[in-house]
């Protein structure tokens, strides 16, 4: 690689990501079932129906990944805890094998000399609460509350950071209105309510743990670059209303207590009652925002109903996912999120990384880092608080709608032996990240 630990400032945090449901093999342990269980069970919604029954086994084989994660050099290693793994039914009884995973977990990184940064939730919704309506029930928010305070009642002693929820435009919008992730919905009125509940969980979880004494908290968005299609006016347009939706509705809510206009436009009549009286638990103040990027789309107007827009495809190289490699992208954001929400705040790029078929020779995502390396540099130098980068993924995992065949791993898994073989990214960074 290009770049070097050196090229970044001394306490500048590198780590790598990856979540519960797509790598611990959710049939062990006793978790109880979750909404994209039955979702990956249901006919034409993943690639070859694949689940996250054994996934990569992560439950049994965590030293071995956590060996790995230290012989990199990784200062950081970004989890999630499953909602279901430690409360089987989303509330009431608590499965302690569950509870004591993730104890050990933490302790297995500790000793390690890793830095455990949790997320709370990262999609897998215990079923008993989908039934209930999921994020669309106002309830949630006091669920994820009481969720929050069992686990961090735990390991909330020895975390470096935490974020409540992964990518709250994927939780809402992609999986209630595209209806592409669980539940499945393609529903315009749901999808308004799960986008103001999951921003309102956030914020009773931040509060939470504020009550339990916990510092270092966090929220982590997903951002896309919306880039008119082309010159015209309504390209332009239609390109703003794509930022609003993706990326400004959340940070918005959270950092400026207010949602955008433009979204607002088509989602004010479906938002729950008093909507606006939640901003003051929304925008309880936190201390980093953690920003995952991977691409840019092209925008123009959809002749169809609000929001009327459609994705045109783009010109530059893409991934495995076939998303367009843009990594000046990443630099704008950076300095656009600091500028218009977050000041002085610390930012973290909480995820960034790429699919590729390529197993074991994979120069195209050494390249990739190195570019998108280049970007946070480039941040850094004017001015933006940036405190740390996160790649995305340690292992080959689950991919979601996707199965297995995408694969954004430093470690290639072989899913039928479980074998993990670090790749030539892995050794890339393990020579980048060495200190002296
Ligand atoms: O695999 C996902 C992850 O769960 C959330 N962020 C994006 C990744 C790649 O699609």
């Amino acid at each position: 690689m290009k770049h070097k630990r050196t090229d970044f400032p001394p306490d500048f945090q590198f780590g790598v990501a990856t979540s519960a449901y797509q790598i611990e093999g959710h049939a062990q342990g006793a978790a109880g079932t979750t909404h994209w269980d039955s979702f990956a069970a249901t006919p034409g919604n993943v690639a070859n129906a694949e689940n996250g029954d054994i996934a990569c086994d992560h439950y049994n084989r965590f030293e071995q990944d956590f060996d790995l994660i230290r012989d990199a050099g990784f200062d950081c290693y970004r989890f999630s805890t499953s909602w279901a793994r430690v409360l089987p039914e989303g509330r009431g009884t608590i499965n302690q094998q569950g509870l004591d995973f993730y104890d050990r977990l933490t302790d297995a990184l500790l000793e390690r000399g890793i830095k455990p940064c949790a997320t709370l939730y990262h999609w897998e919704l215990p079923s008993p609460l989908a039934d209930l309506g999921g994020w669309r029930n106002r309830d949630i928010a006091e669920w994820f509350a009481d969720f929050t305070e069992i686990v961090m009642g735990r390991i909330g002693d020895r975390m470096f950071s935490v974020a409540p929820i992964n990518e709250p435009w994927c939780v809402s919008w992609l999986s209630h209105f595209e209806g592409h992730h669980a539940p499945g919905l393609r529903d315009i009125r749901a999808t308004a309510r799960a986008m103001h509940h999951v921003l309102l969980a956030h914020g009773r979880a931040i509060e939470t743990m504020r009550g339990l004494g916990m510092s270092n908290l966090g929220a982590v968005f997903n951002l896309e670059w919306a880039e008119p299609a082309d010159d015209s006016n309504e390209a332009r347009i239609a390109a703003e209303l794509y930022d609003g939706i993706y990326n400004r509705f959340f940070l918005g809510g959270v950092f400026d207590k207010s949602y955008p206009g433009n979204v607002l436009d088509g989602l004010e009549p479906h938002l729950p009652t008093n909507w606006q009286d939640d901003f003051d638990t929304i925008g309880t103040p936190v201390d980093w925002c953690g920003l995952n990027y991977y691409t840019r789309k092209l925008i123009t107007r959809a002749d169809a109903p609000w929001p009327g827009l459609k994705e045109v495809p783009g010109p530059l190289p893409k991934t495995q996912m076939g998303w367009e490699v843009d990594p000046a992208a990443l630099s704008r954001f950076l300095i656009r999120t600091a500028r218009d929400h977050t000041g002085d705040l610390p930012i973290y790029v909480t995820e960034n990384g790429m699919a590729s078929p390529e197993r074991h020779h994979d120069t195209d995502r050494i390249g990739y880092l190195d570019q998108h390396l280049a970007e946070v540099r480039r941040a850094l130098d004017q001015g933006v608080p940036i405190k740390g980068y996160f790649v995305w993924s340690l292992l080959d995992n689950y991919e979601w709608a996707l199965g297995y065949e995408k694969r954004f791993g430093l470690v290639d898994v072989d899913f039928e032996t479980l074998e993990r073989t670090p790749k030539a990214s892995y050794h890339a960074l393990q020579a980048a990240l060495a200190r002296d």
